[in-house]
């Protein structure tokens, strides 16, 4: 693997000082900065954190779903509350899902433009609550966090469309694999595909997971987080599910290349069992971190999201055995090799005697 792709000193040192997520803010130095959108954080060495308001979500949620102007679009049986974001209630057969735009609106003739995401290093925080009455595995299905070149398409994957263009991170309330002892639920796992790749979802996406764990998530009394990271290619998601207030590592996978100009939005389905699934905020950070010119080089922009190196499980399946007439052809040039090695060898320590021999006349 490319040594750009490993993470940096600066990065290791990063991530341990954003373990607290709420760390200190220098104040100062914020002043001292230029202009720029949103309120600033400055957070280690060089990286700073810029709050865009266009990609975020938080209380109130005026407009959202109603207004033409709400950066916000509501589908499905998505509801607007006073405290949350219902993206499905605690009953069968539901789905909705909640969209990100930036709507440029002006100048007669009127011009609505619907604008995505064009950042390049960015932290998306999500605060969300699942819960509902269903006992111990009889709730379902979890919801999904999205950063996708479609948006608003329904369908099977949590409440949006298969074989989608982008990245997605889902929070997996039920086990529909049966044999899934290892693995316990709510699940977390994270799935960047270019269009080709299907979810299966009868296997919990495991052939196309990029990675995950275990997120205790359901039917807690305190506030419960996850964080979405992209920094130069470096796919990081962490929780915040303990009522502690600190991240906590669950996927990081180097090496993931997403285009730019793509949506943000998050989903949910329930089938024969359900929950409650609620937003509550969204916020997008843009990040900026200094690249060396080899970085600027190495992470231009792509068209088609993809993953370095990536393994998946049909991929790493073992051979099929080797038919006869492979098996005896490499049984055949091993003897030939074998032999001709022997042939030059034997060649070849004939002349060094001859040489040795001659030395002593
Ligand atoms: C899309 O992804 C699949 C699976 O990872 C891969 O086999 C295929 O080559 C990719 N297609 C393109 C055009 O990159
Ligand atoms: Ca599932």
């Amino acid at each position: 693997m490319a040594a750009a792709l490993e993470p940096s000193g600066w990065w290791q040192l990063w991530r341990r000082r954003l373990s607290a997520r709420d760390g200190s803010r220098m104040l100062l130095l914020l002043l001292l900065l230029g202009s720029g959108q949103g309120p600033r954080q400055v957070r280690a060495g060089q990286t700073f954190e810029y709050l865009k308001r266009e990609h975020s979500l938080s209380k109130p949620y005026q407009g959202v779903g109603t207004s033409s102007s709400s950066l916000w679009n509501l589908m499905g049986n998505a509801m607007v509350m006073t405290q949350y974001i219902r993206l499905t209630p605690d009953m069968q057969s539901k789905q909705g899902a909640l969209w990100n735009r930036v709507v440029r609106i002006f100048l007669p003739p009127v011009w609505l433009t619907q604008k995505p995401c064009f950042l390049r290093d960015w932290e998306l925080q999500v605060h969300f609550k699942i819960h509902g009455q269903g006992k111990k595995n009889l709730h379902g299905d979890g919801l999904a966090i999205w950063y996708t070149k479609d948006r608003m398409q329904p369908g099977p994957v949590f409440g949006n469309m298969d074989k989608f263009v982008g990245l997605g991170v889902f929070v997996d309330t039920y086990p529909n694999e049966e044999k899934q002892q290892e693995r316990v639920f709510p699940y977390i796992s994270a799935m960047v595909n270019n269009g080709s790749l299907s979810y299966d979802h009868e296997r919990d996406g495991r052939p196309t997971e990029l990675g995950g764990c275990t997120a205790i998530v359901r039917n807690l009394h305190y506030d419960t987080f996850l964080v979405i990271r992209y920094v130069k290619r470096h796919l990081t998601i962490m929780m915040d599910i303990d009522g502690k207030h600190e991240w906590r590592d669950c996927i990081e996978v180097p090496g993931v290349r997403l285009p730019r100009g793509y949506y943000f939005g998050t989903s949910s389905i329930t089938g024969d069992l359900s929950d409650n699934h609620d937003v509550i905020s969204l916020k997008l950070f843009e990040l900026t971190v200094e690249r060396t010119p080899e970085e600027e080089k190495l992470h231009r922009d792509v068209f088609l999201p993809s993953v370095d190196n990536m393994k998946l499980p049909e991929m790493t399946a073992p051979l099929p055995p080797l038919s006869g007439l492979a098996l005896f052809l490499i049984v055949f040039f091993s003897l030939v090799f074998s032999v001709f090695a022997i042939v030059i060898g034997l060649i070849l320590y004939n002349k060094w005697q001859d040489q040795s021999r001659k030395r002593f006349y």
